[in-house]
């Protein structure tokens, strides 16, 4: 499948796009389109609810594994470009060697740069062997309720989860849908990602790291939530069902029982969604 093949890029051609950030990052290629009275056209990314959740057992761990699919519905593409240098970095306590400054692109119907925002940092992450964006979703498993106004505590240690965007599922039907919303971003590299109008990303849940440690957790109910771009570090549209970007936050609650030897789970409710956000395999 070519998801997998793209997850797995050979250093060979990674030693390219590394090579390619300061290329593409000479004057010019990235200017600023002067004055222009035209609109920019933001991202909104959404999350598909959390699925494929299942326990695997691990060097006497548990882990729950789930998979993830980013969402772009708003009217414009998510595009970001990596800075021109790279350096080692840390990224919540973790050591990176490749690291560059990540900055949003805002785009105009024609196409142009009207406006760009701090994205955080991209780098190359050594257990995809392909460069990720900081700080895209952030996990955490919850008890009592999906957040701590609805009276949930949390249960395990959660993570801020870090992604490669590719345009890789489309979201409409037909192939006039998918001409007006055509496909743009390609590969997992450190100058260009992002998620086009109308595409879909998915992390499946055997992708590495795509997992939280619940060993030991006592039978019962919980809740998996994950929100989107925790450090607000891209500008998102608003819309009329999410007038101040608050769309991001998603949950599915699942119940735990240890009947056997071993732990499982199934998902008993979810978050309110809408379309594709209820997923596109028919989990809702
Ligand atoms: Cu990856």
């Amino acid at each position: 499948m070519a998801r997998t093949i793209r997850r797995l890029v050979p250093i060979a051609v990674l030693s390219i796009s590394a090579a390619a950030v300061a290329y593409a990052n000479a004057p010019g290629s990235a200017a600023l389109g002067g004055p222009s009275t035209a609109s920019p056209l933001y991202p909104n990314v959404i999350e598909e609810l959390p699925d494929h959740l299942q326990i695997q057992n691990d060097h006497q761990r548990e882990w729950l594994r789930f998979s993830t699919t980013h969402i772009n519905l708003g009217p414009g593409n998510l595009q970001i470009r990596g800075g021109g240098q790279v350096a080692s970095c840390d990224i919540d306590g973790v050591h990176y060697e490749q690291c560059t400054v990540a900055t949003q692109e805002i785009l105009d119907s024609t196409g142009t740069i009207v406006e760009t925002h701090p994205a955080g940092v991209a780098f190359f992450h050594p257990e995809h062997n392909h460069w990720h964006q900081s700080a895209v979703a952030a996990f955490k498993i919850m008890r009592g309720g999906p957040t701590p106004a609805q009276g949930g505590t949390e249960v395990a240690a959660g993570f801020k989860t870090t992604f490669c965007f590719v345009d890789v599922e489309f979201t409409g039907l037909t192939g006039s849908a998918k001409k007006a919303m055509p496909r743009t971003y390609f590969e997992c590299n450190g100058d260009l990602q992002g998620l086009a109008v109308g595409w879909a990303d998915e992390y499946h849940q055997s992708t590495p790291l795509q997992e939280l440690d619940i060993t030991g957790l006592a039978p019962g109910d919980y809740y998996l939530t994950e929100l989107a771009d925790p450090e607000q570090h891209w500008k998102e549209a608003a819309t009329t069902k999410a007038p101040a970007e608050n769309d991001n936050f998603v949950w599915v609650k699942f119940r735990l029982t240890r009947d056997s030897s071993n732990a499982k789970v199934i998902v008993i409710d979810h978050s309110p969604c809408t379309g594709v956000q209820c997923g596109f395999g028919g989990n809702a």
